[in-house]
């Protein structure tokens, strides 16, 4: 039996849960999940009881709680250095963080206007500038990471790194609010996350939970 645990929010909505949880997964470290839904009236005194912030996700190692979807990354690269879950290389690993809290503080009016919403596709919706420029930016981010990496594997950095994790439920929202004007190559790195068997367990449960709610 695993001793991590990883409290998340509902699957079809929780972007940031997503993050940490793919990254455990795909890097194929053995945890348990606990989720907590979010739209109840105990989920706050819920939450709390796992996760100071009141947020999710929060993962409980061994008695210690890590809260934040950036801080746990950092504690499981810190705990699984074999997992190279940041490019190896320093400099690399500079841009790799650097985009990778670009995601974890920014893009605040993609997140509002376009909310995960997982199972969910081509819904069509309009982009504000707002929402256009932080769209252009990830873009922006995404191309040249491909650029500069692509001999080296699929994703940003070649390897699977955190930074692909941070930025998967904006894979996500493109699906739903899409389509949208992208190039080759970024629909192929879209593609890329979207097959991984991670992303598709975290689609089974969304689709699972929205059939429950229907229930
Ligand atoms: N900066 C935090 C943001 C976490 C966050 O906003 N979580 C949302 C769910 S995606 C939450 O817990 N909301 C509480 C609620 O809706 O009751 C992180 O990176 O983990």
């Amino acid at each position: 039996m695993s001793d991590m645990t990883l409290y998340i929010g509902n699957k079809n909505l929780s972007s940031w849960s997503l993050r940490p949880w793919m990254l455990l997964k795909h890097s194929r470290i053995d945890f348990r999940e606990v989720l907590i839904p979010l739209d109840k009236p105990e989920s706050n005194a819920e939450i709390l009881r796992h996760s100071p912030s009141g947020l999710v996700p929060a993962l409980v190692h061994n008695g210690q709680t890590v809260w934040d979807s950036l801080g746990i990354c950092e504690y499981l690269n810190d705990l699984y250095p074999e997992k190279n879950l940041w490019p190896a290389d320093r400099k690399i690993r500079a841009v790799a963080r650097c985009i990778s809290s670009e995601m974890h503080g920014g893009f605040p009016d993609l997140r509002q206007a376009w909310p995960m919403n997982y199972t969910r596709n081509a819904m069509s919706h309009l982009a504000s500038p707002a929402v256009s420029n932080d769209i252009q930016r990830i873009i922006d981010i995404w191309s040249m990471c491909r650029k500069r990496f692509h001999q080296y594997g699929p994703f940003l950095f070649g390897q699977f790194s955190i930074a692909d994790a941070m930025y998967a439920p904006v894979v996500s929202r493109f699906r739903t609010y899409g389509p949208l004007d992208l190039s080759d190559m970024v629909v192929d790195y879209c593609q890329t996350i979207w097959s991984l068997p991670a992303m598709r367990e975290w689609g089974e449960g969304a689709k699972q939970e929205i059939m429950m709610e229907g229930a």
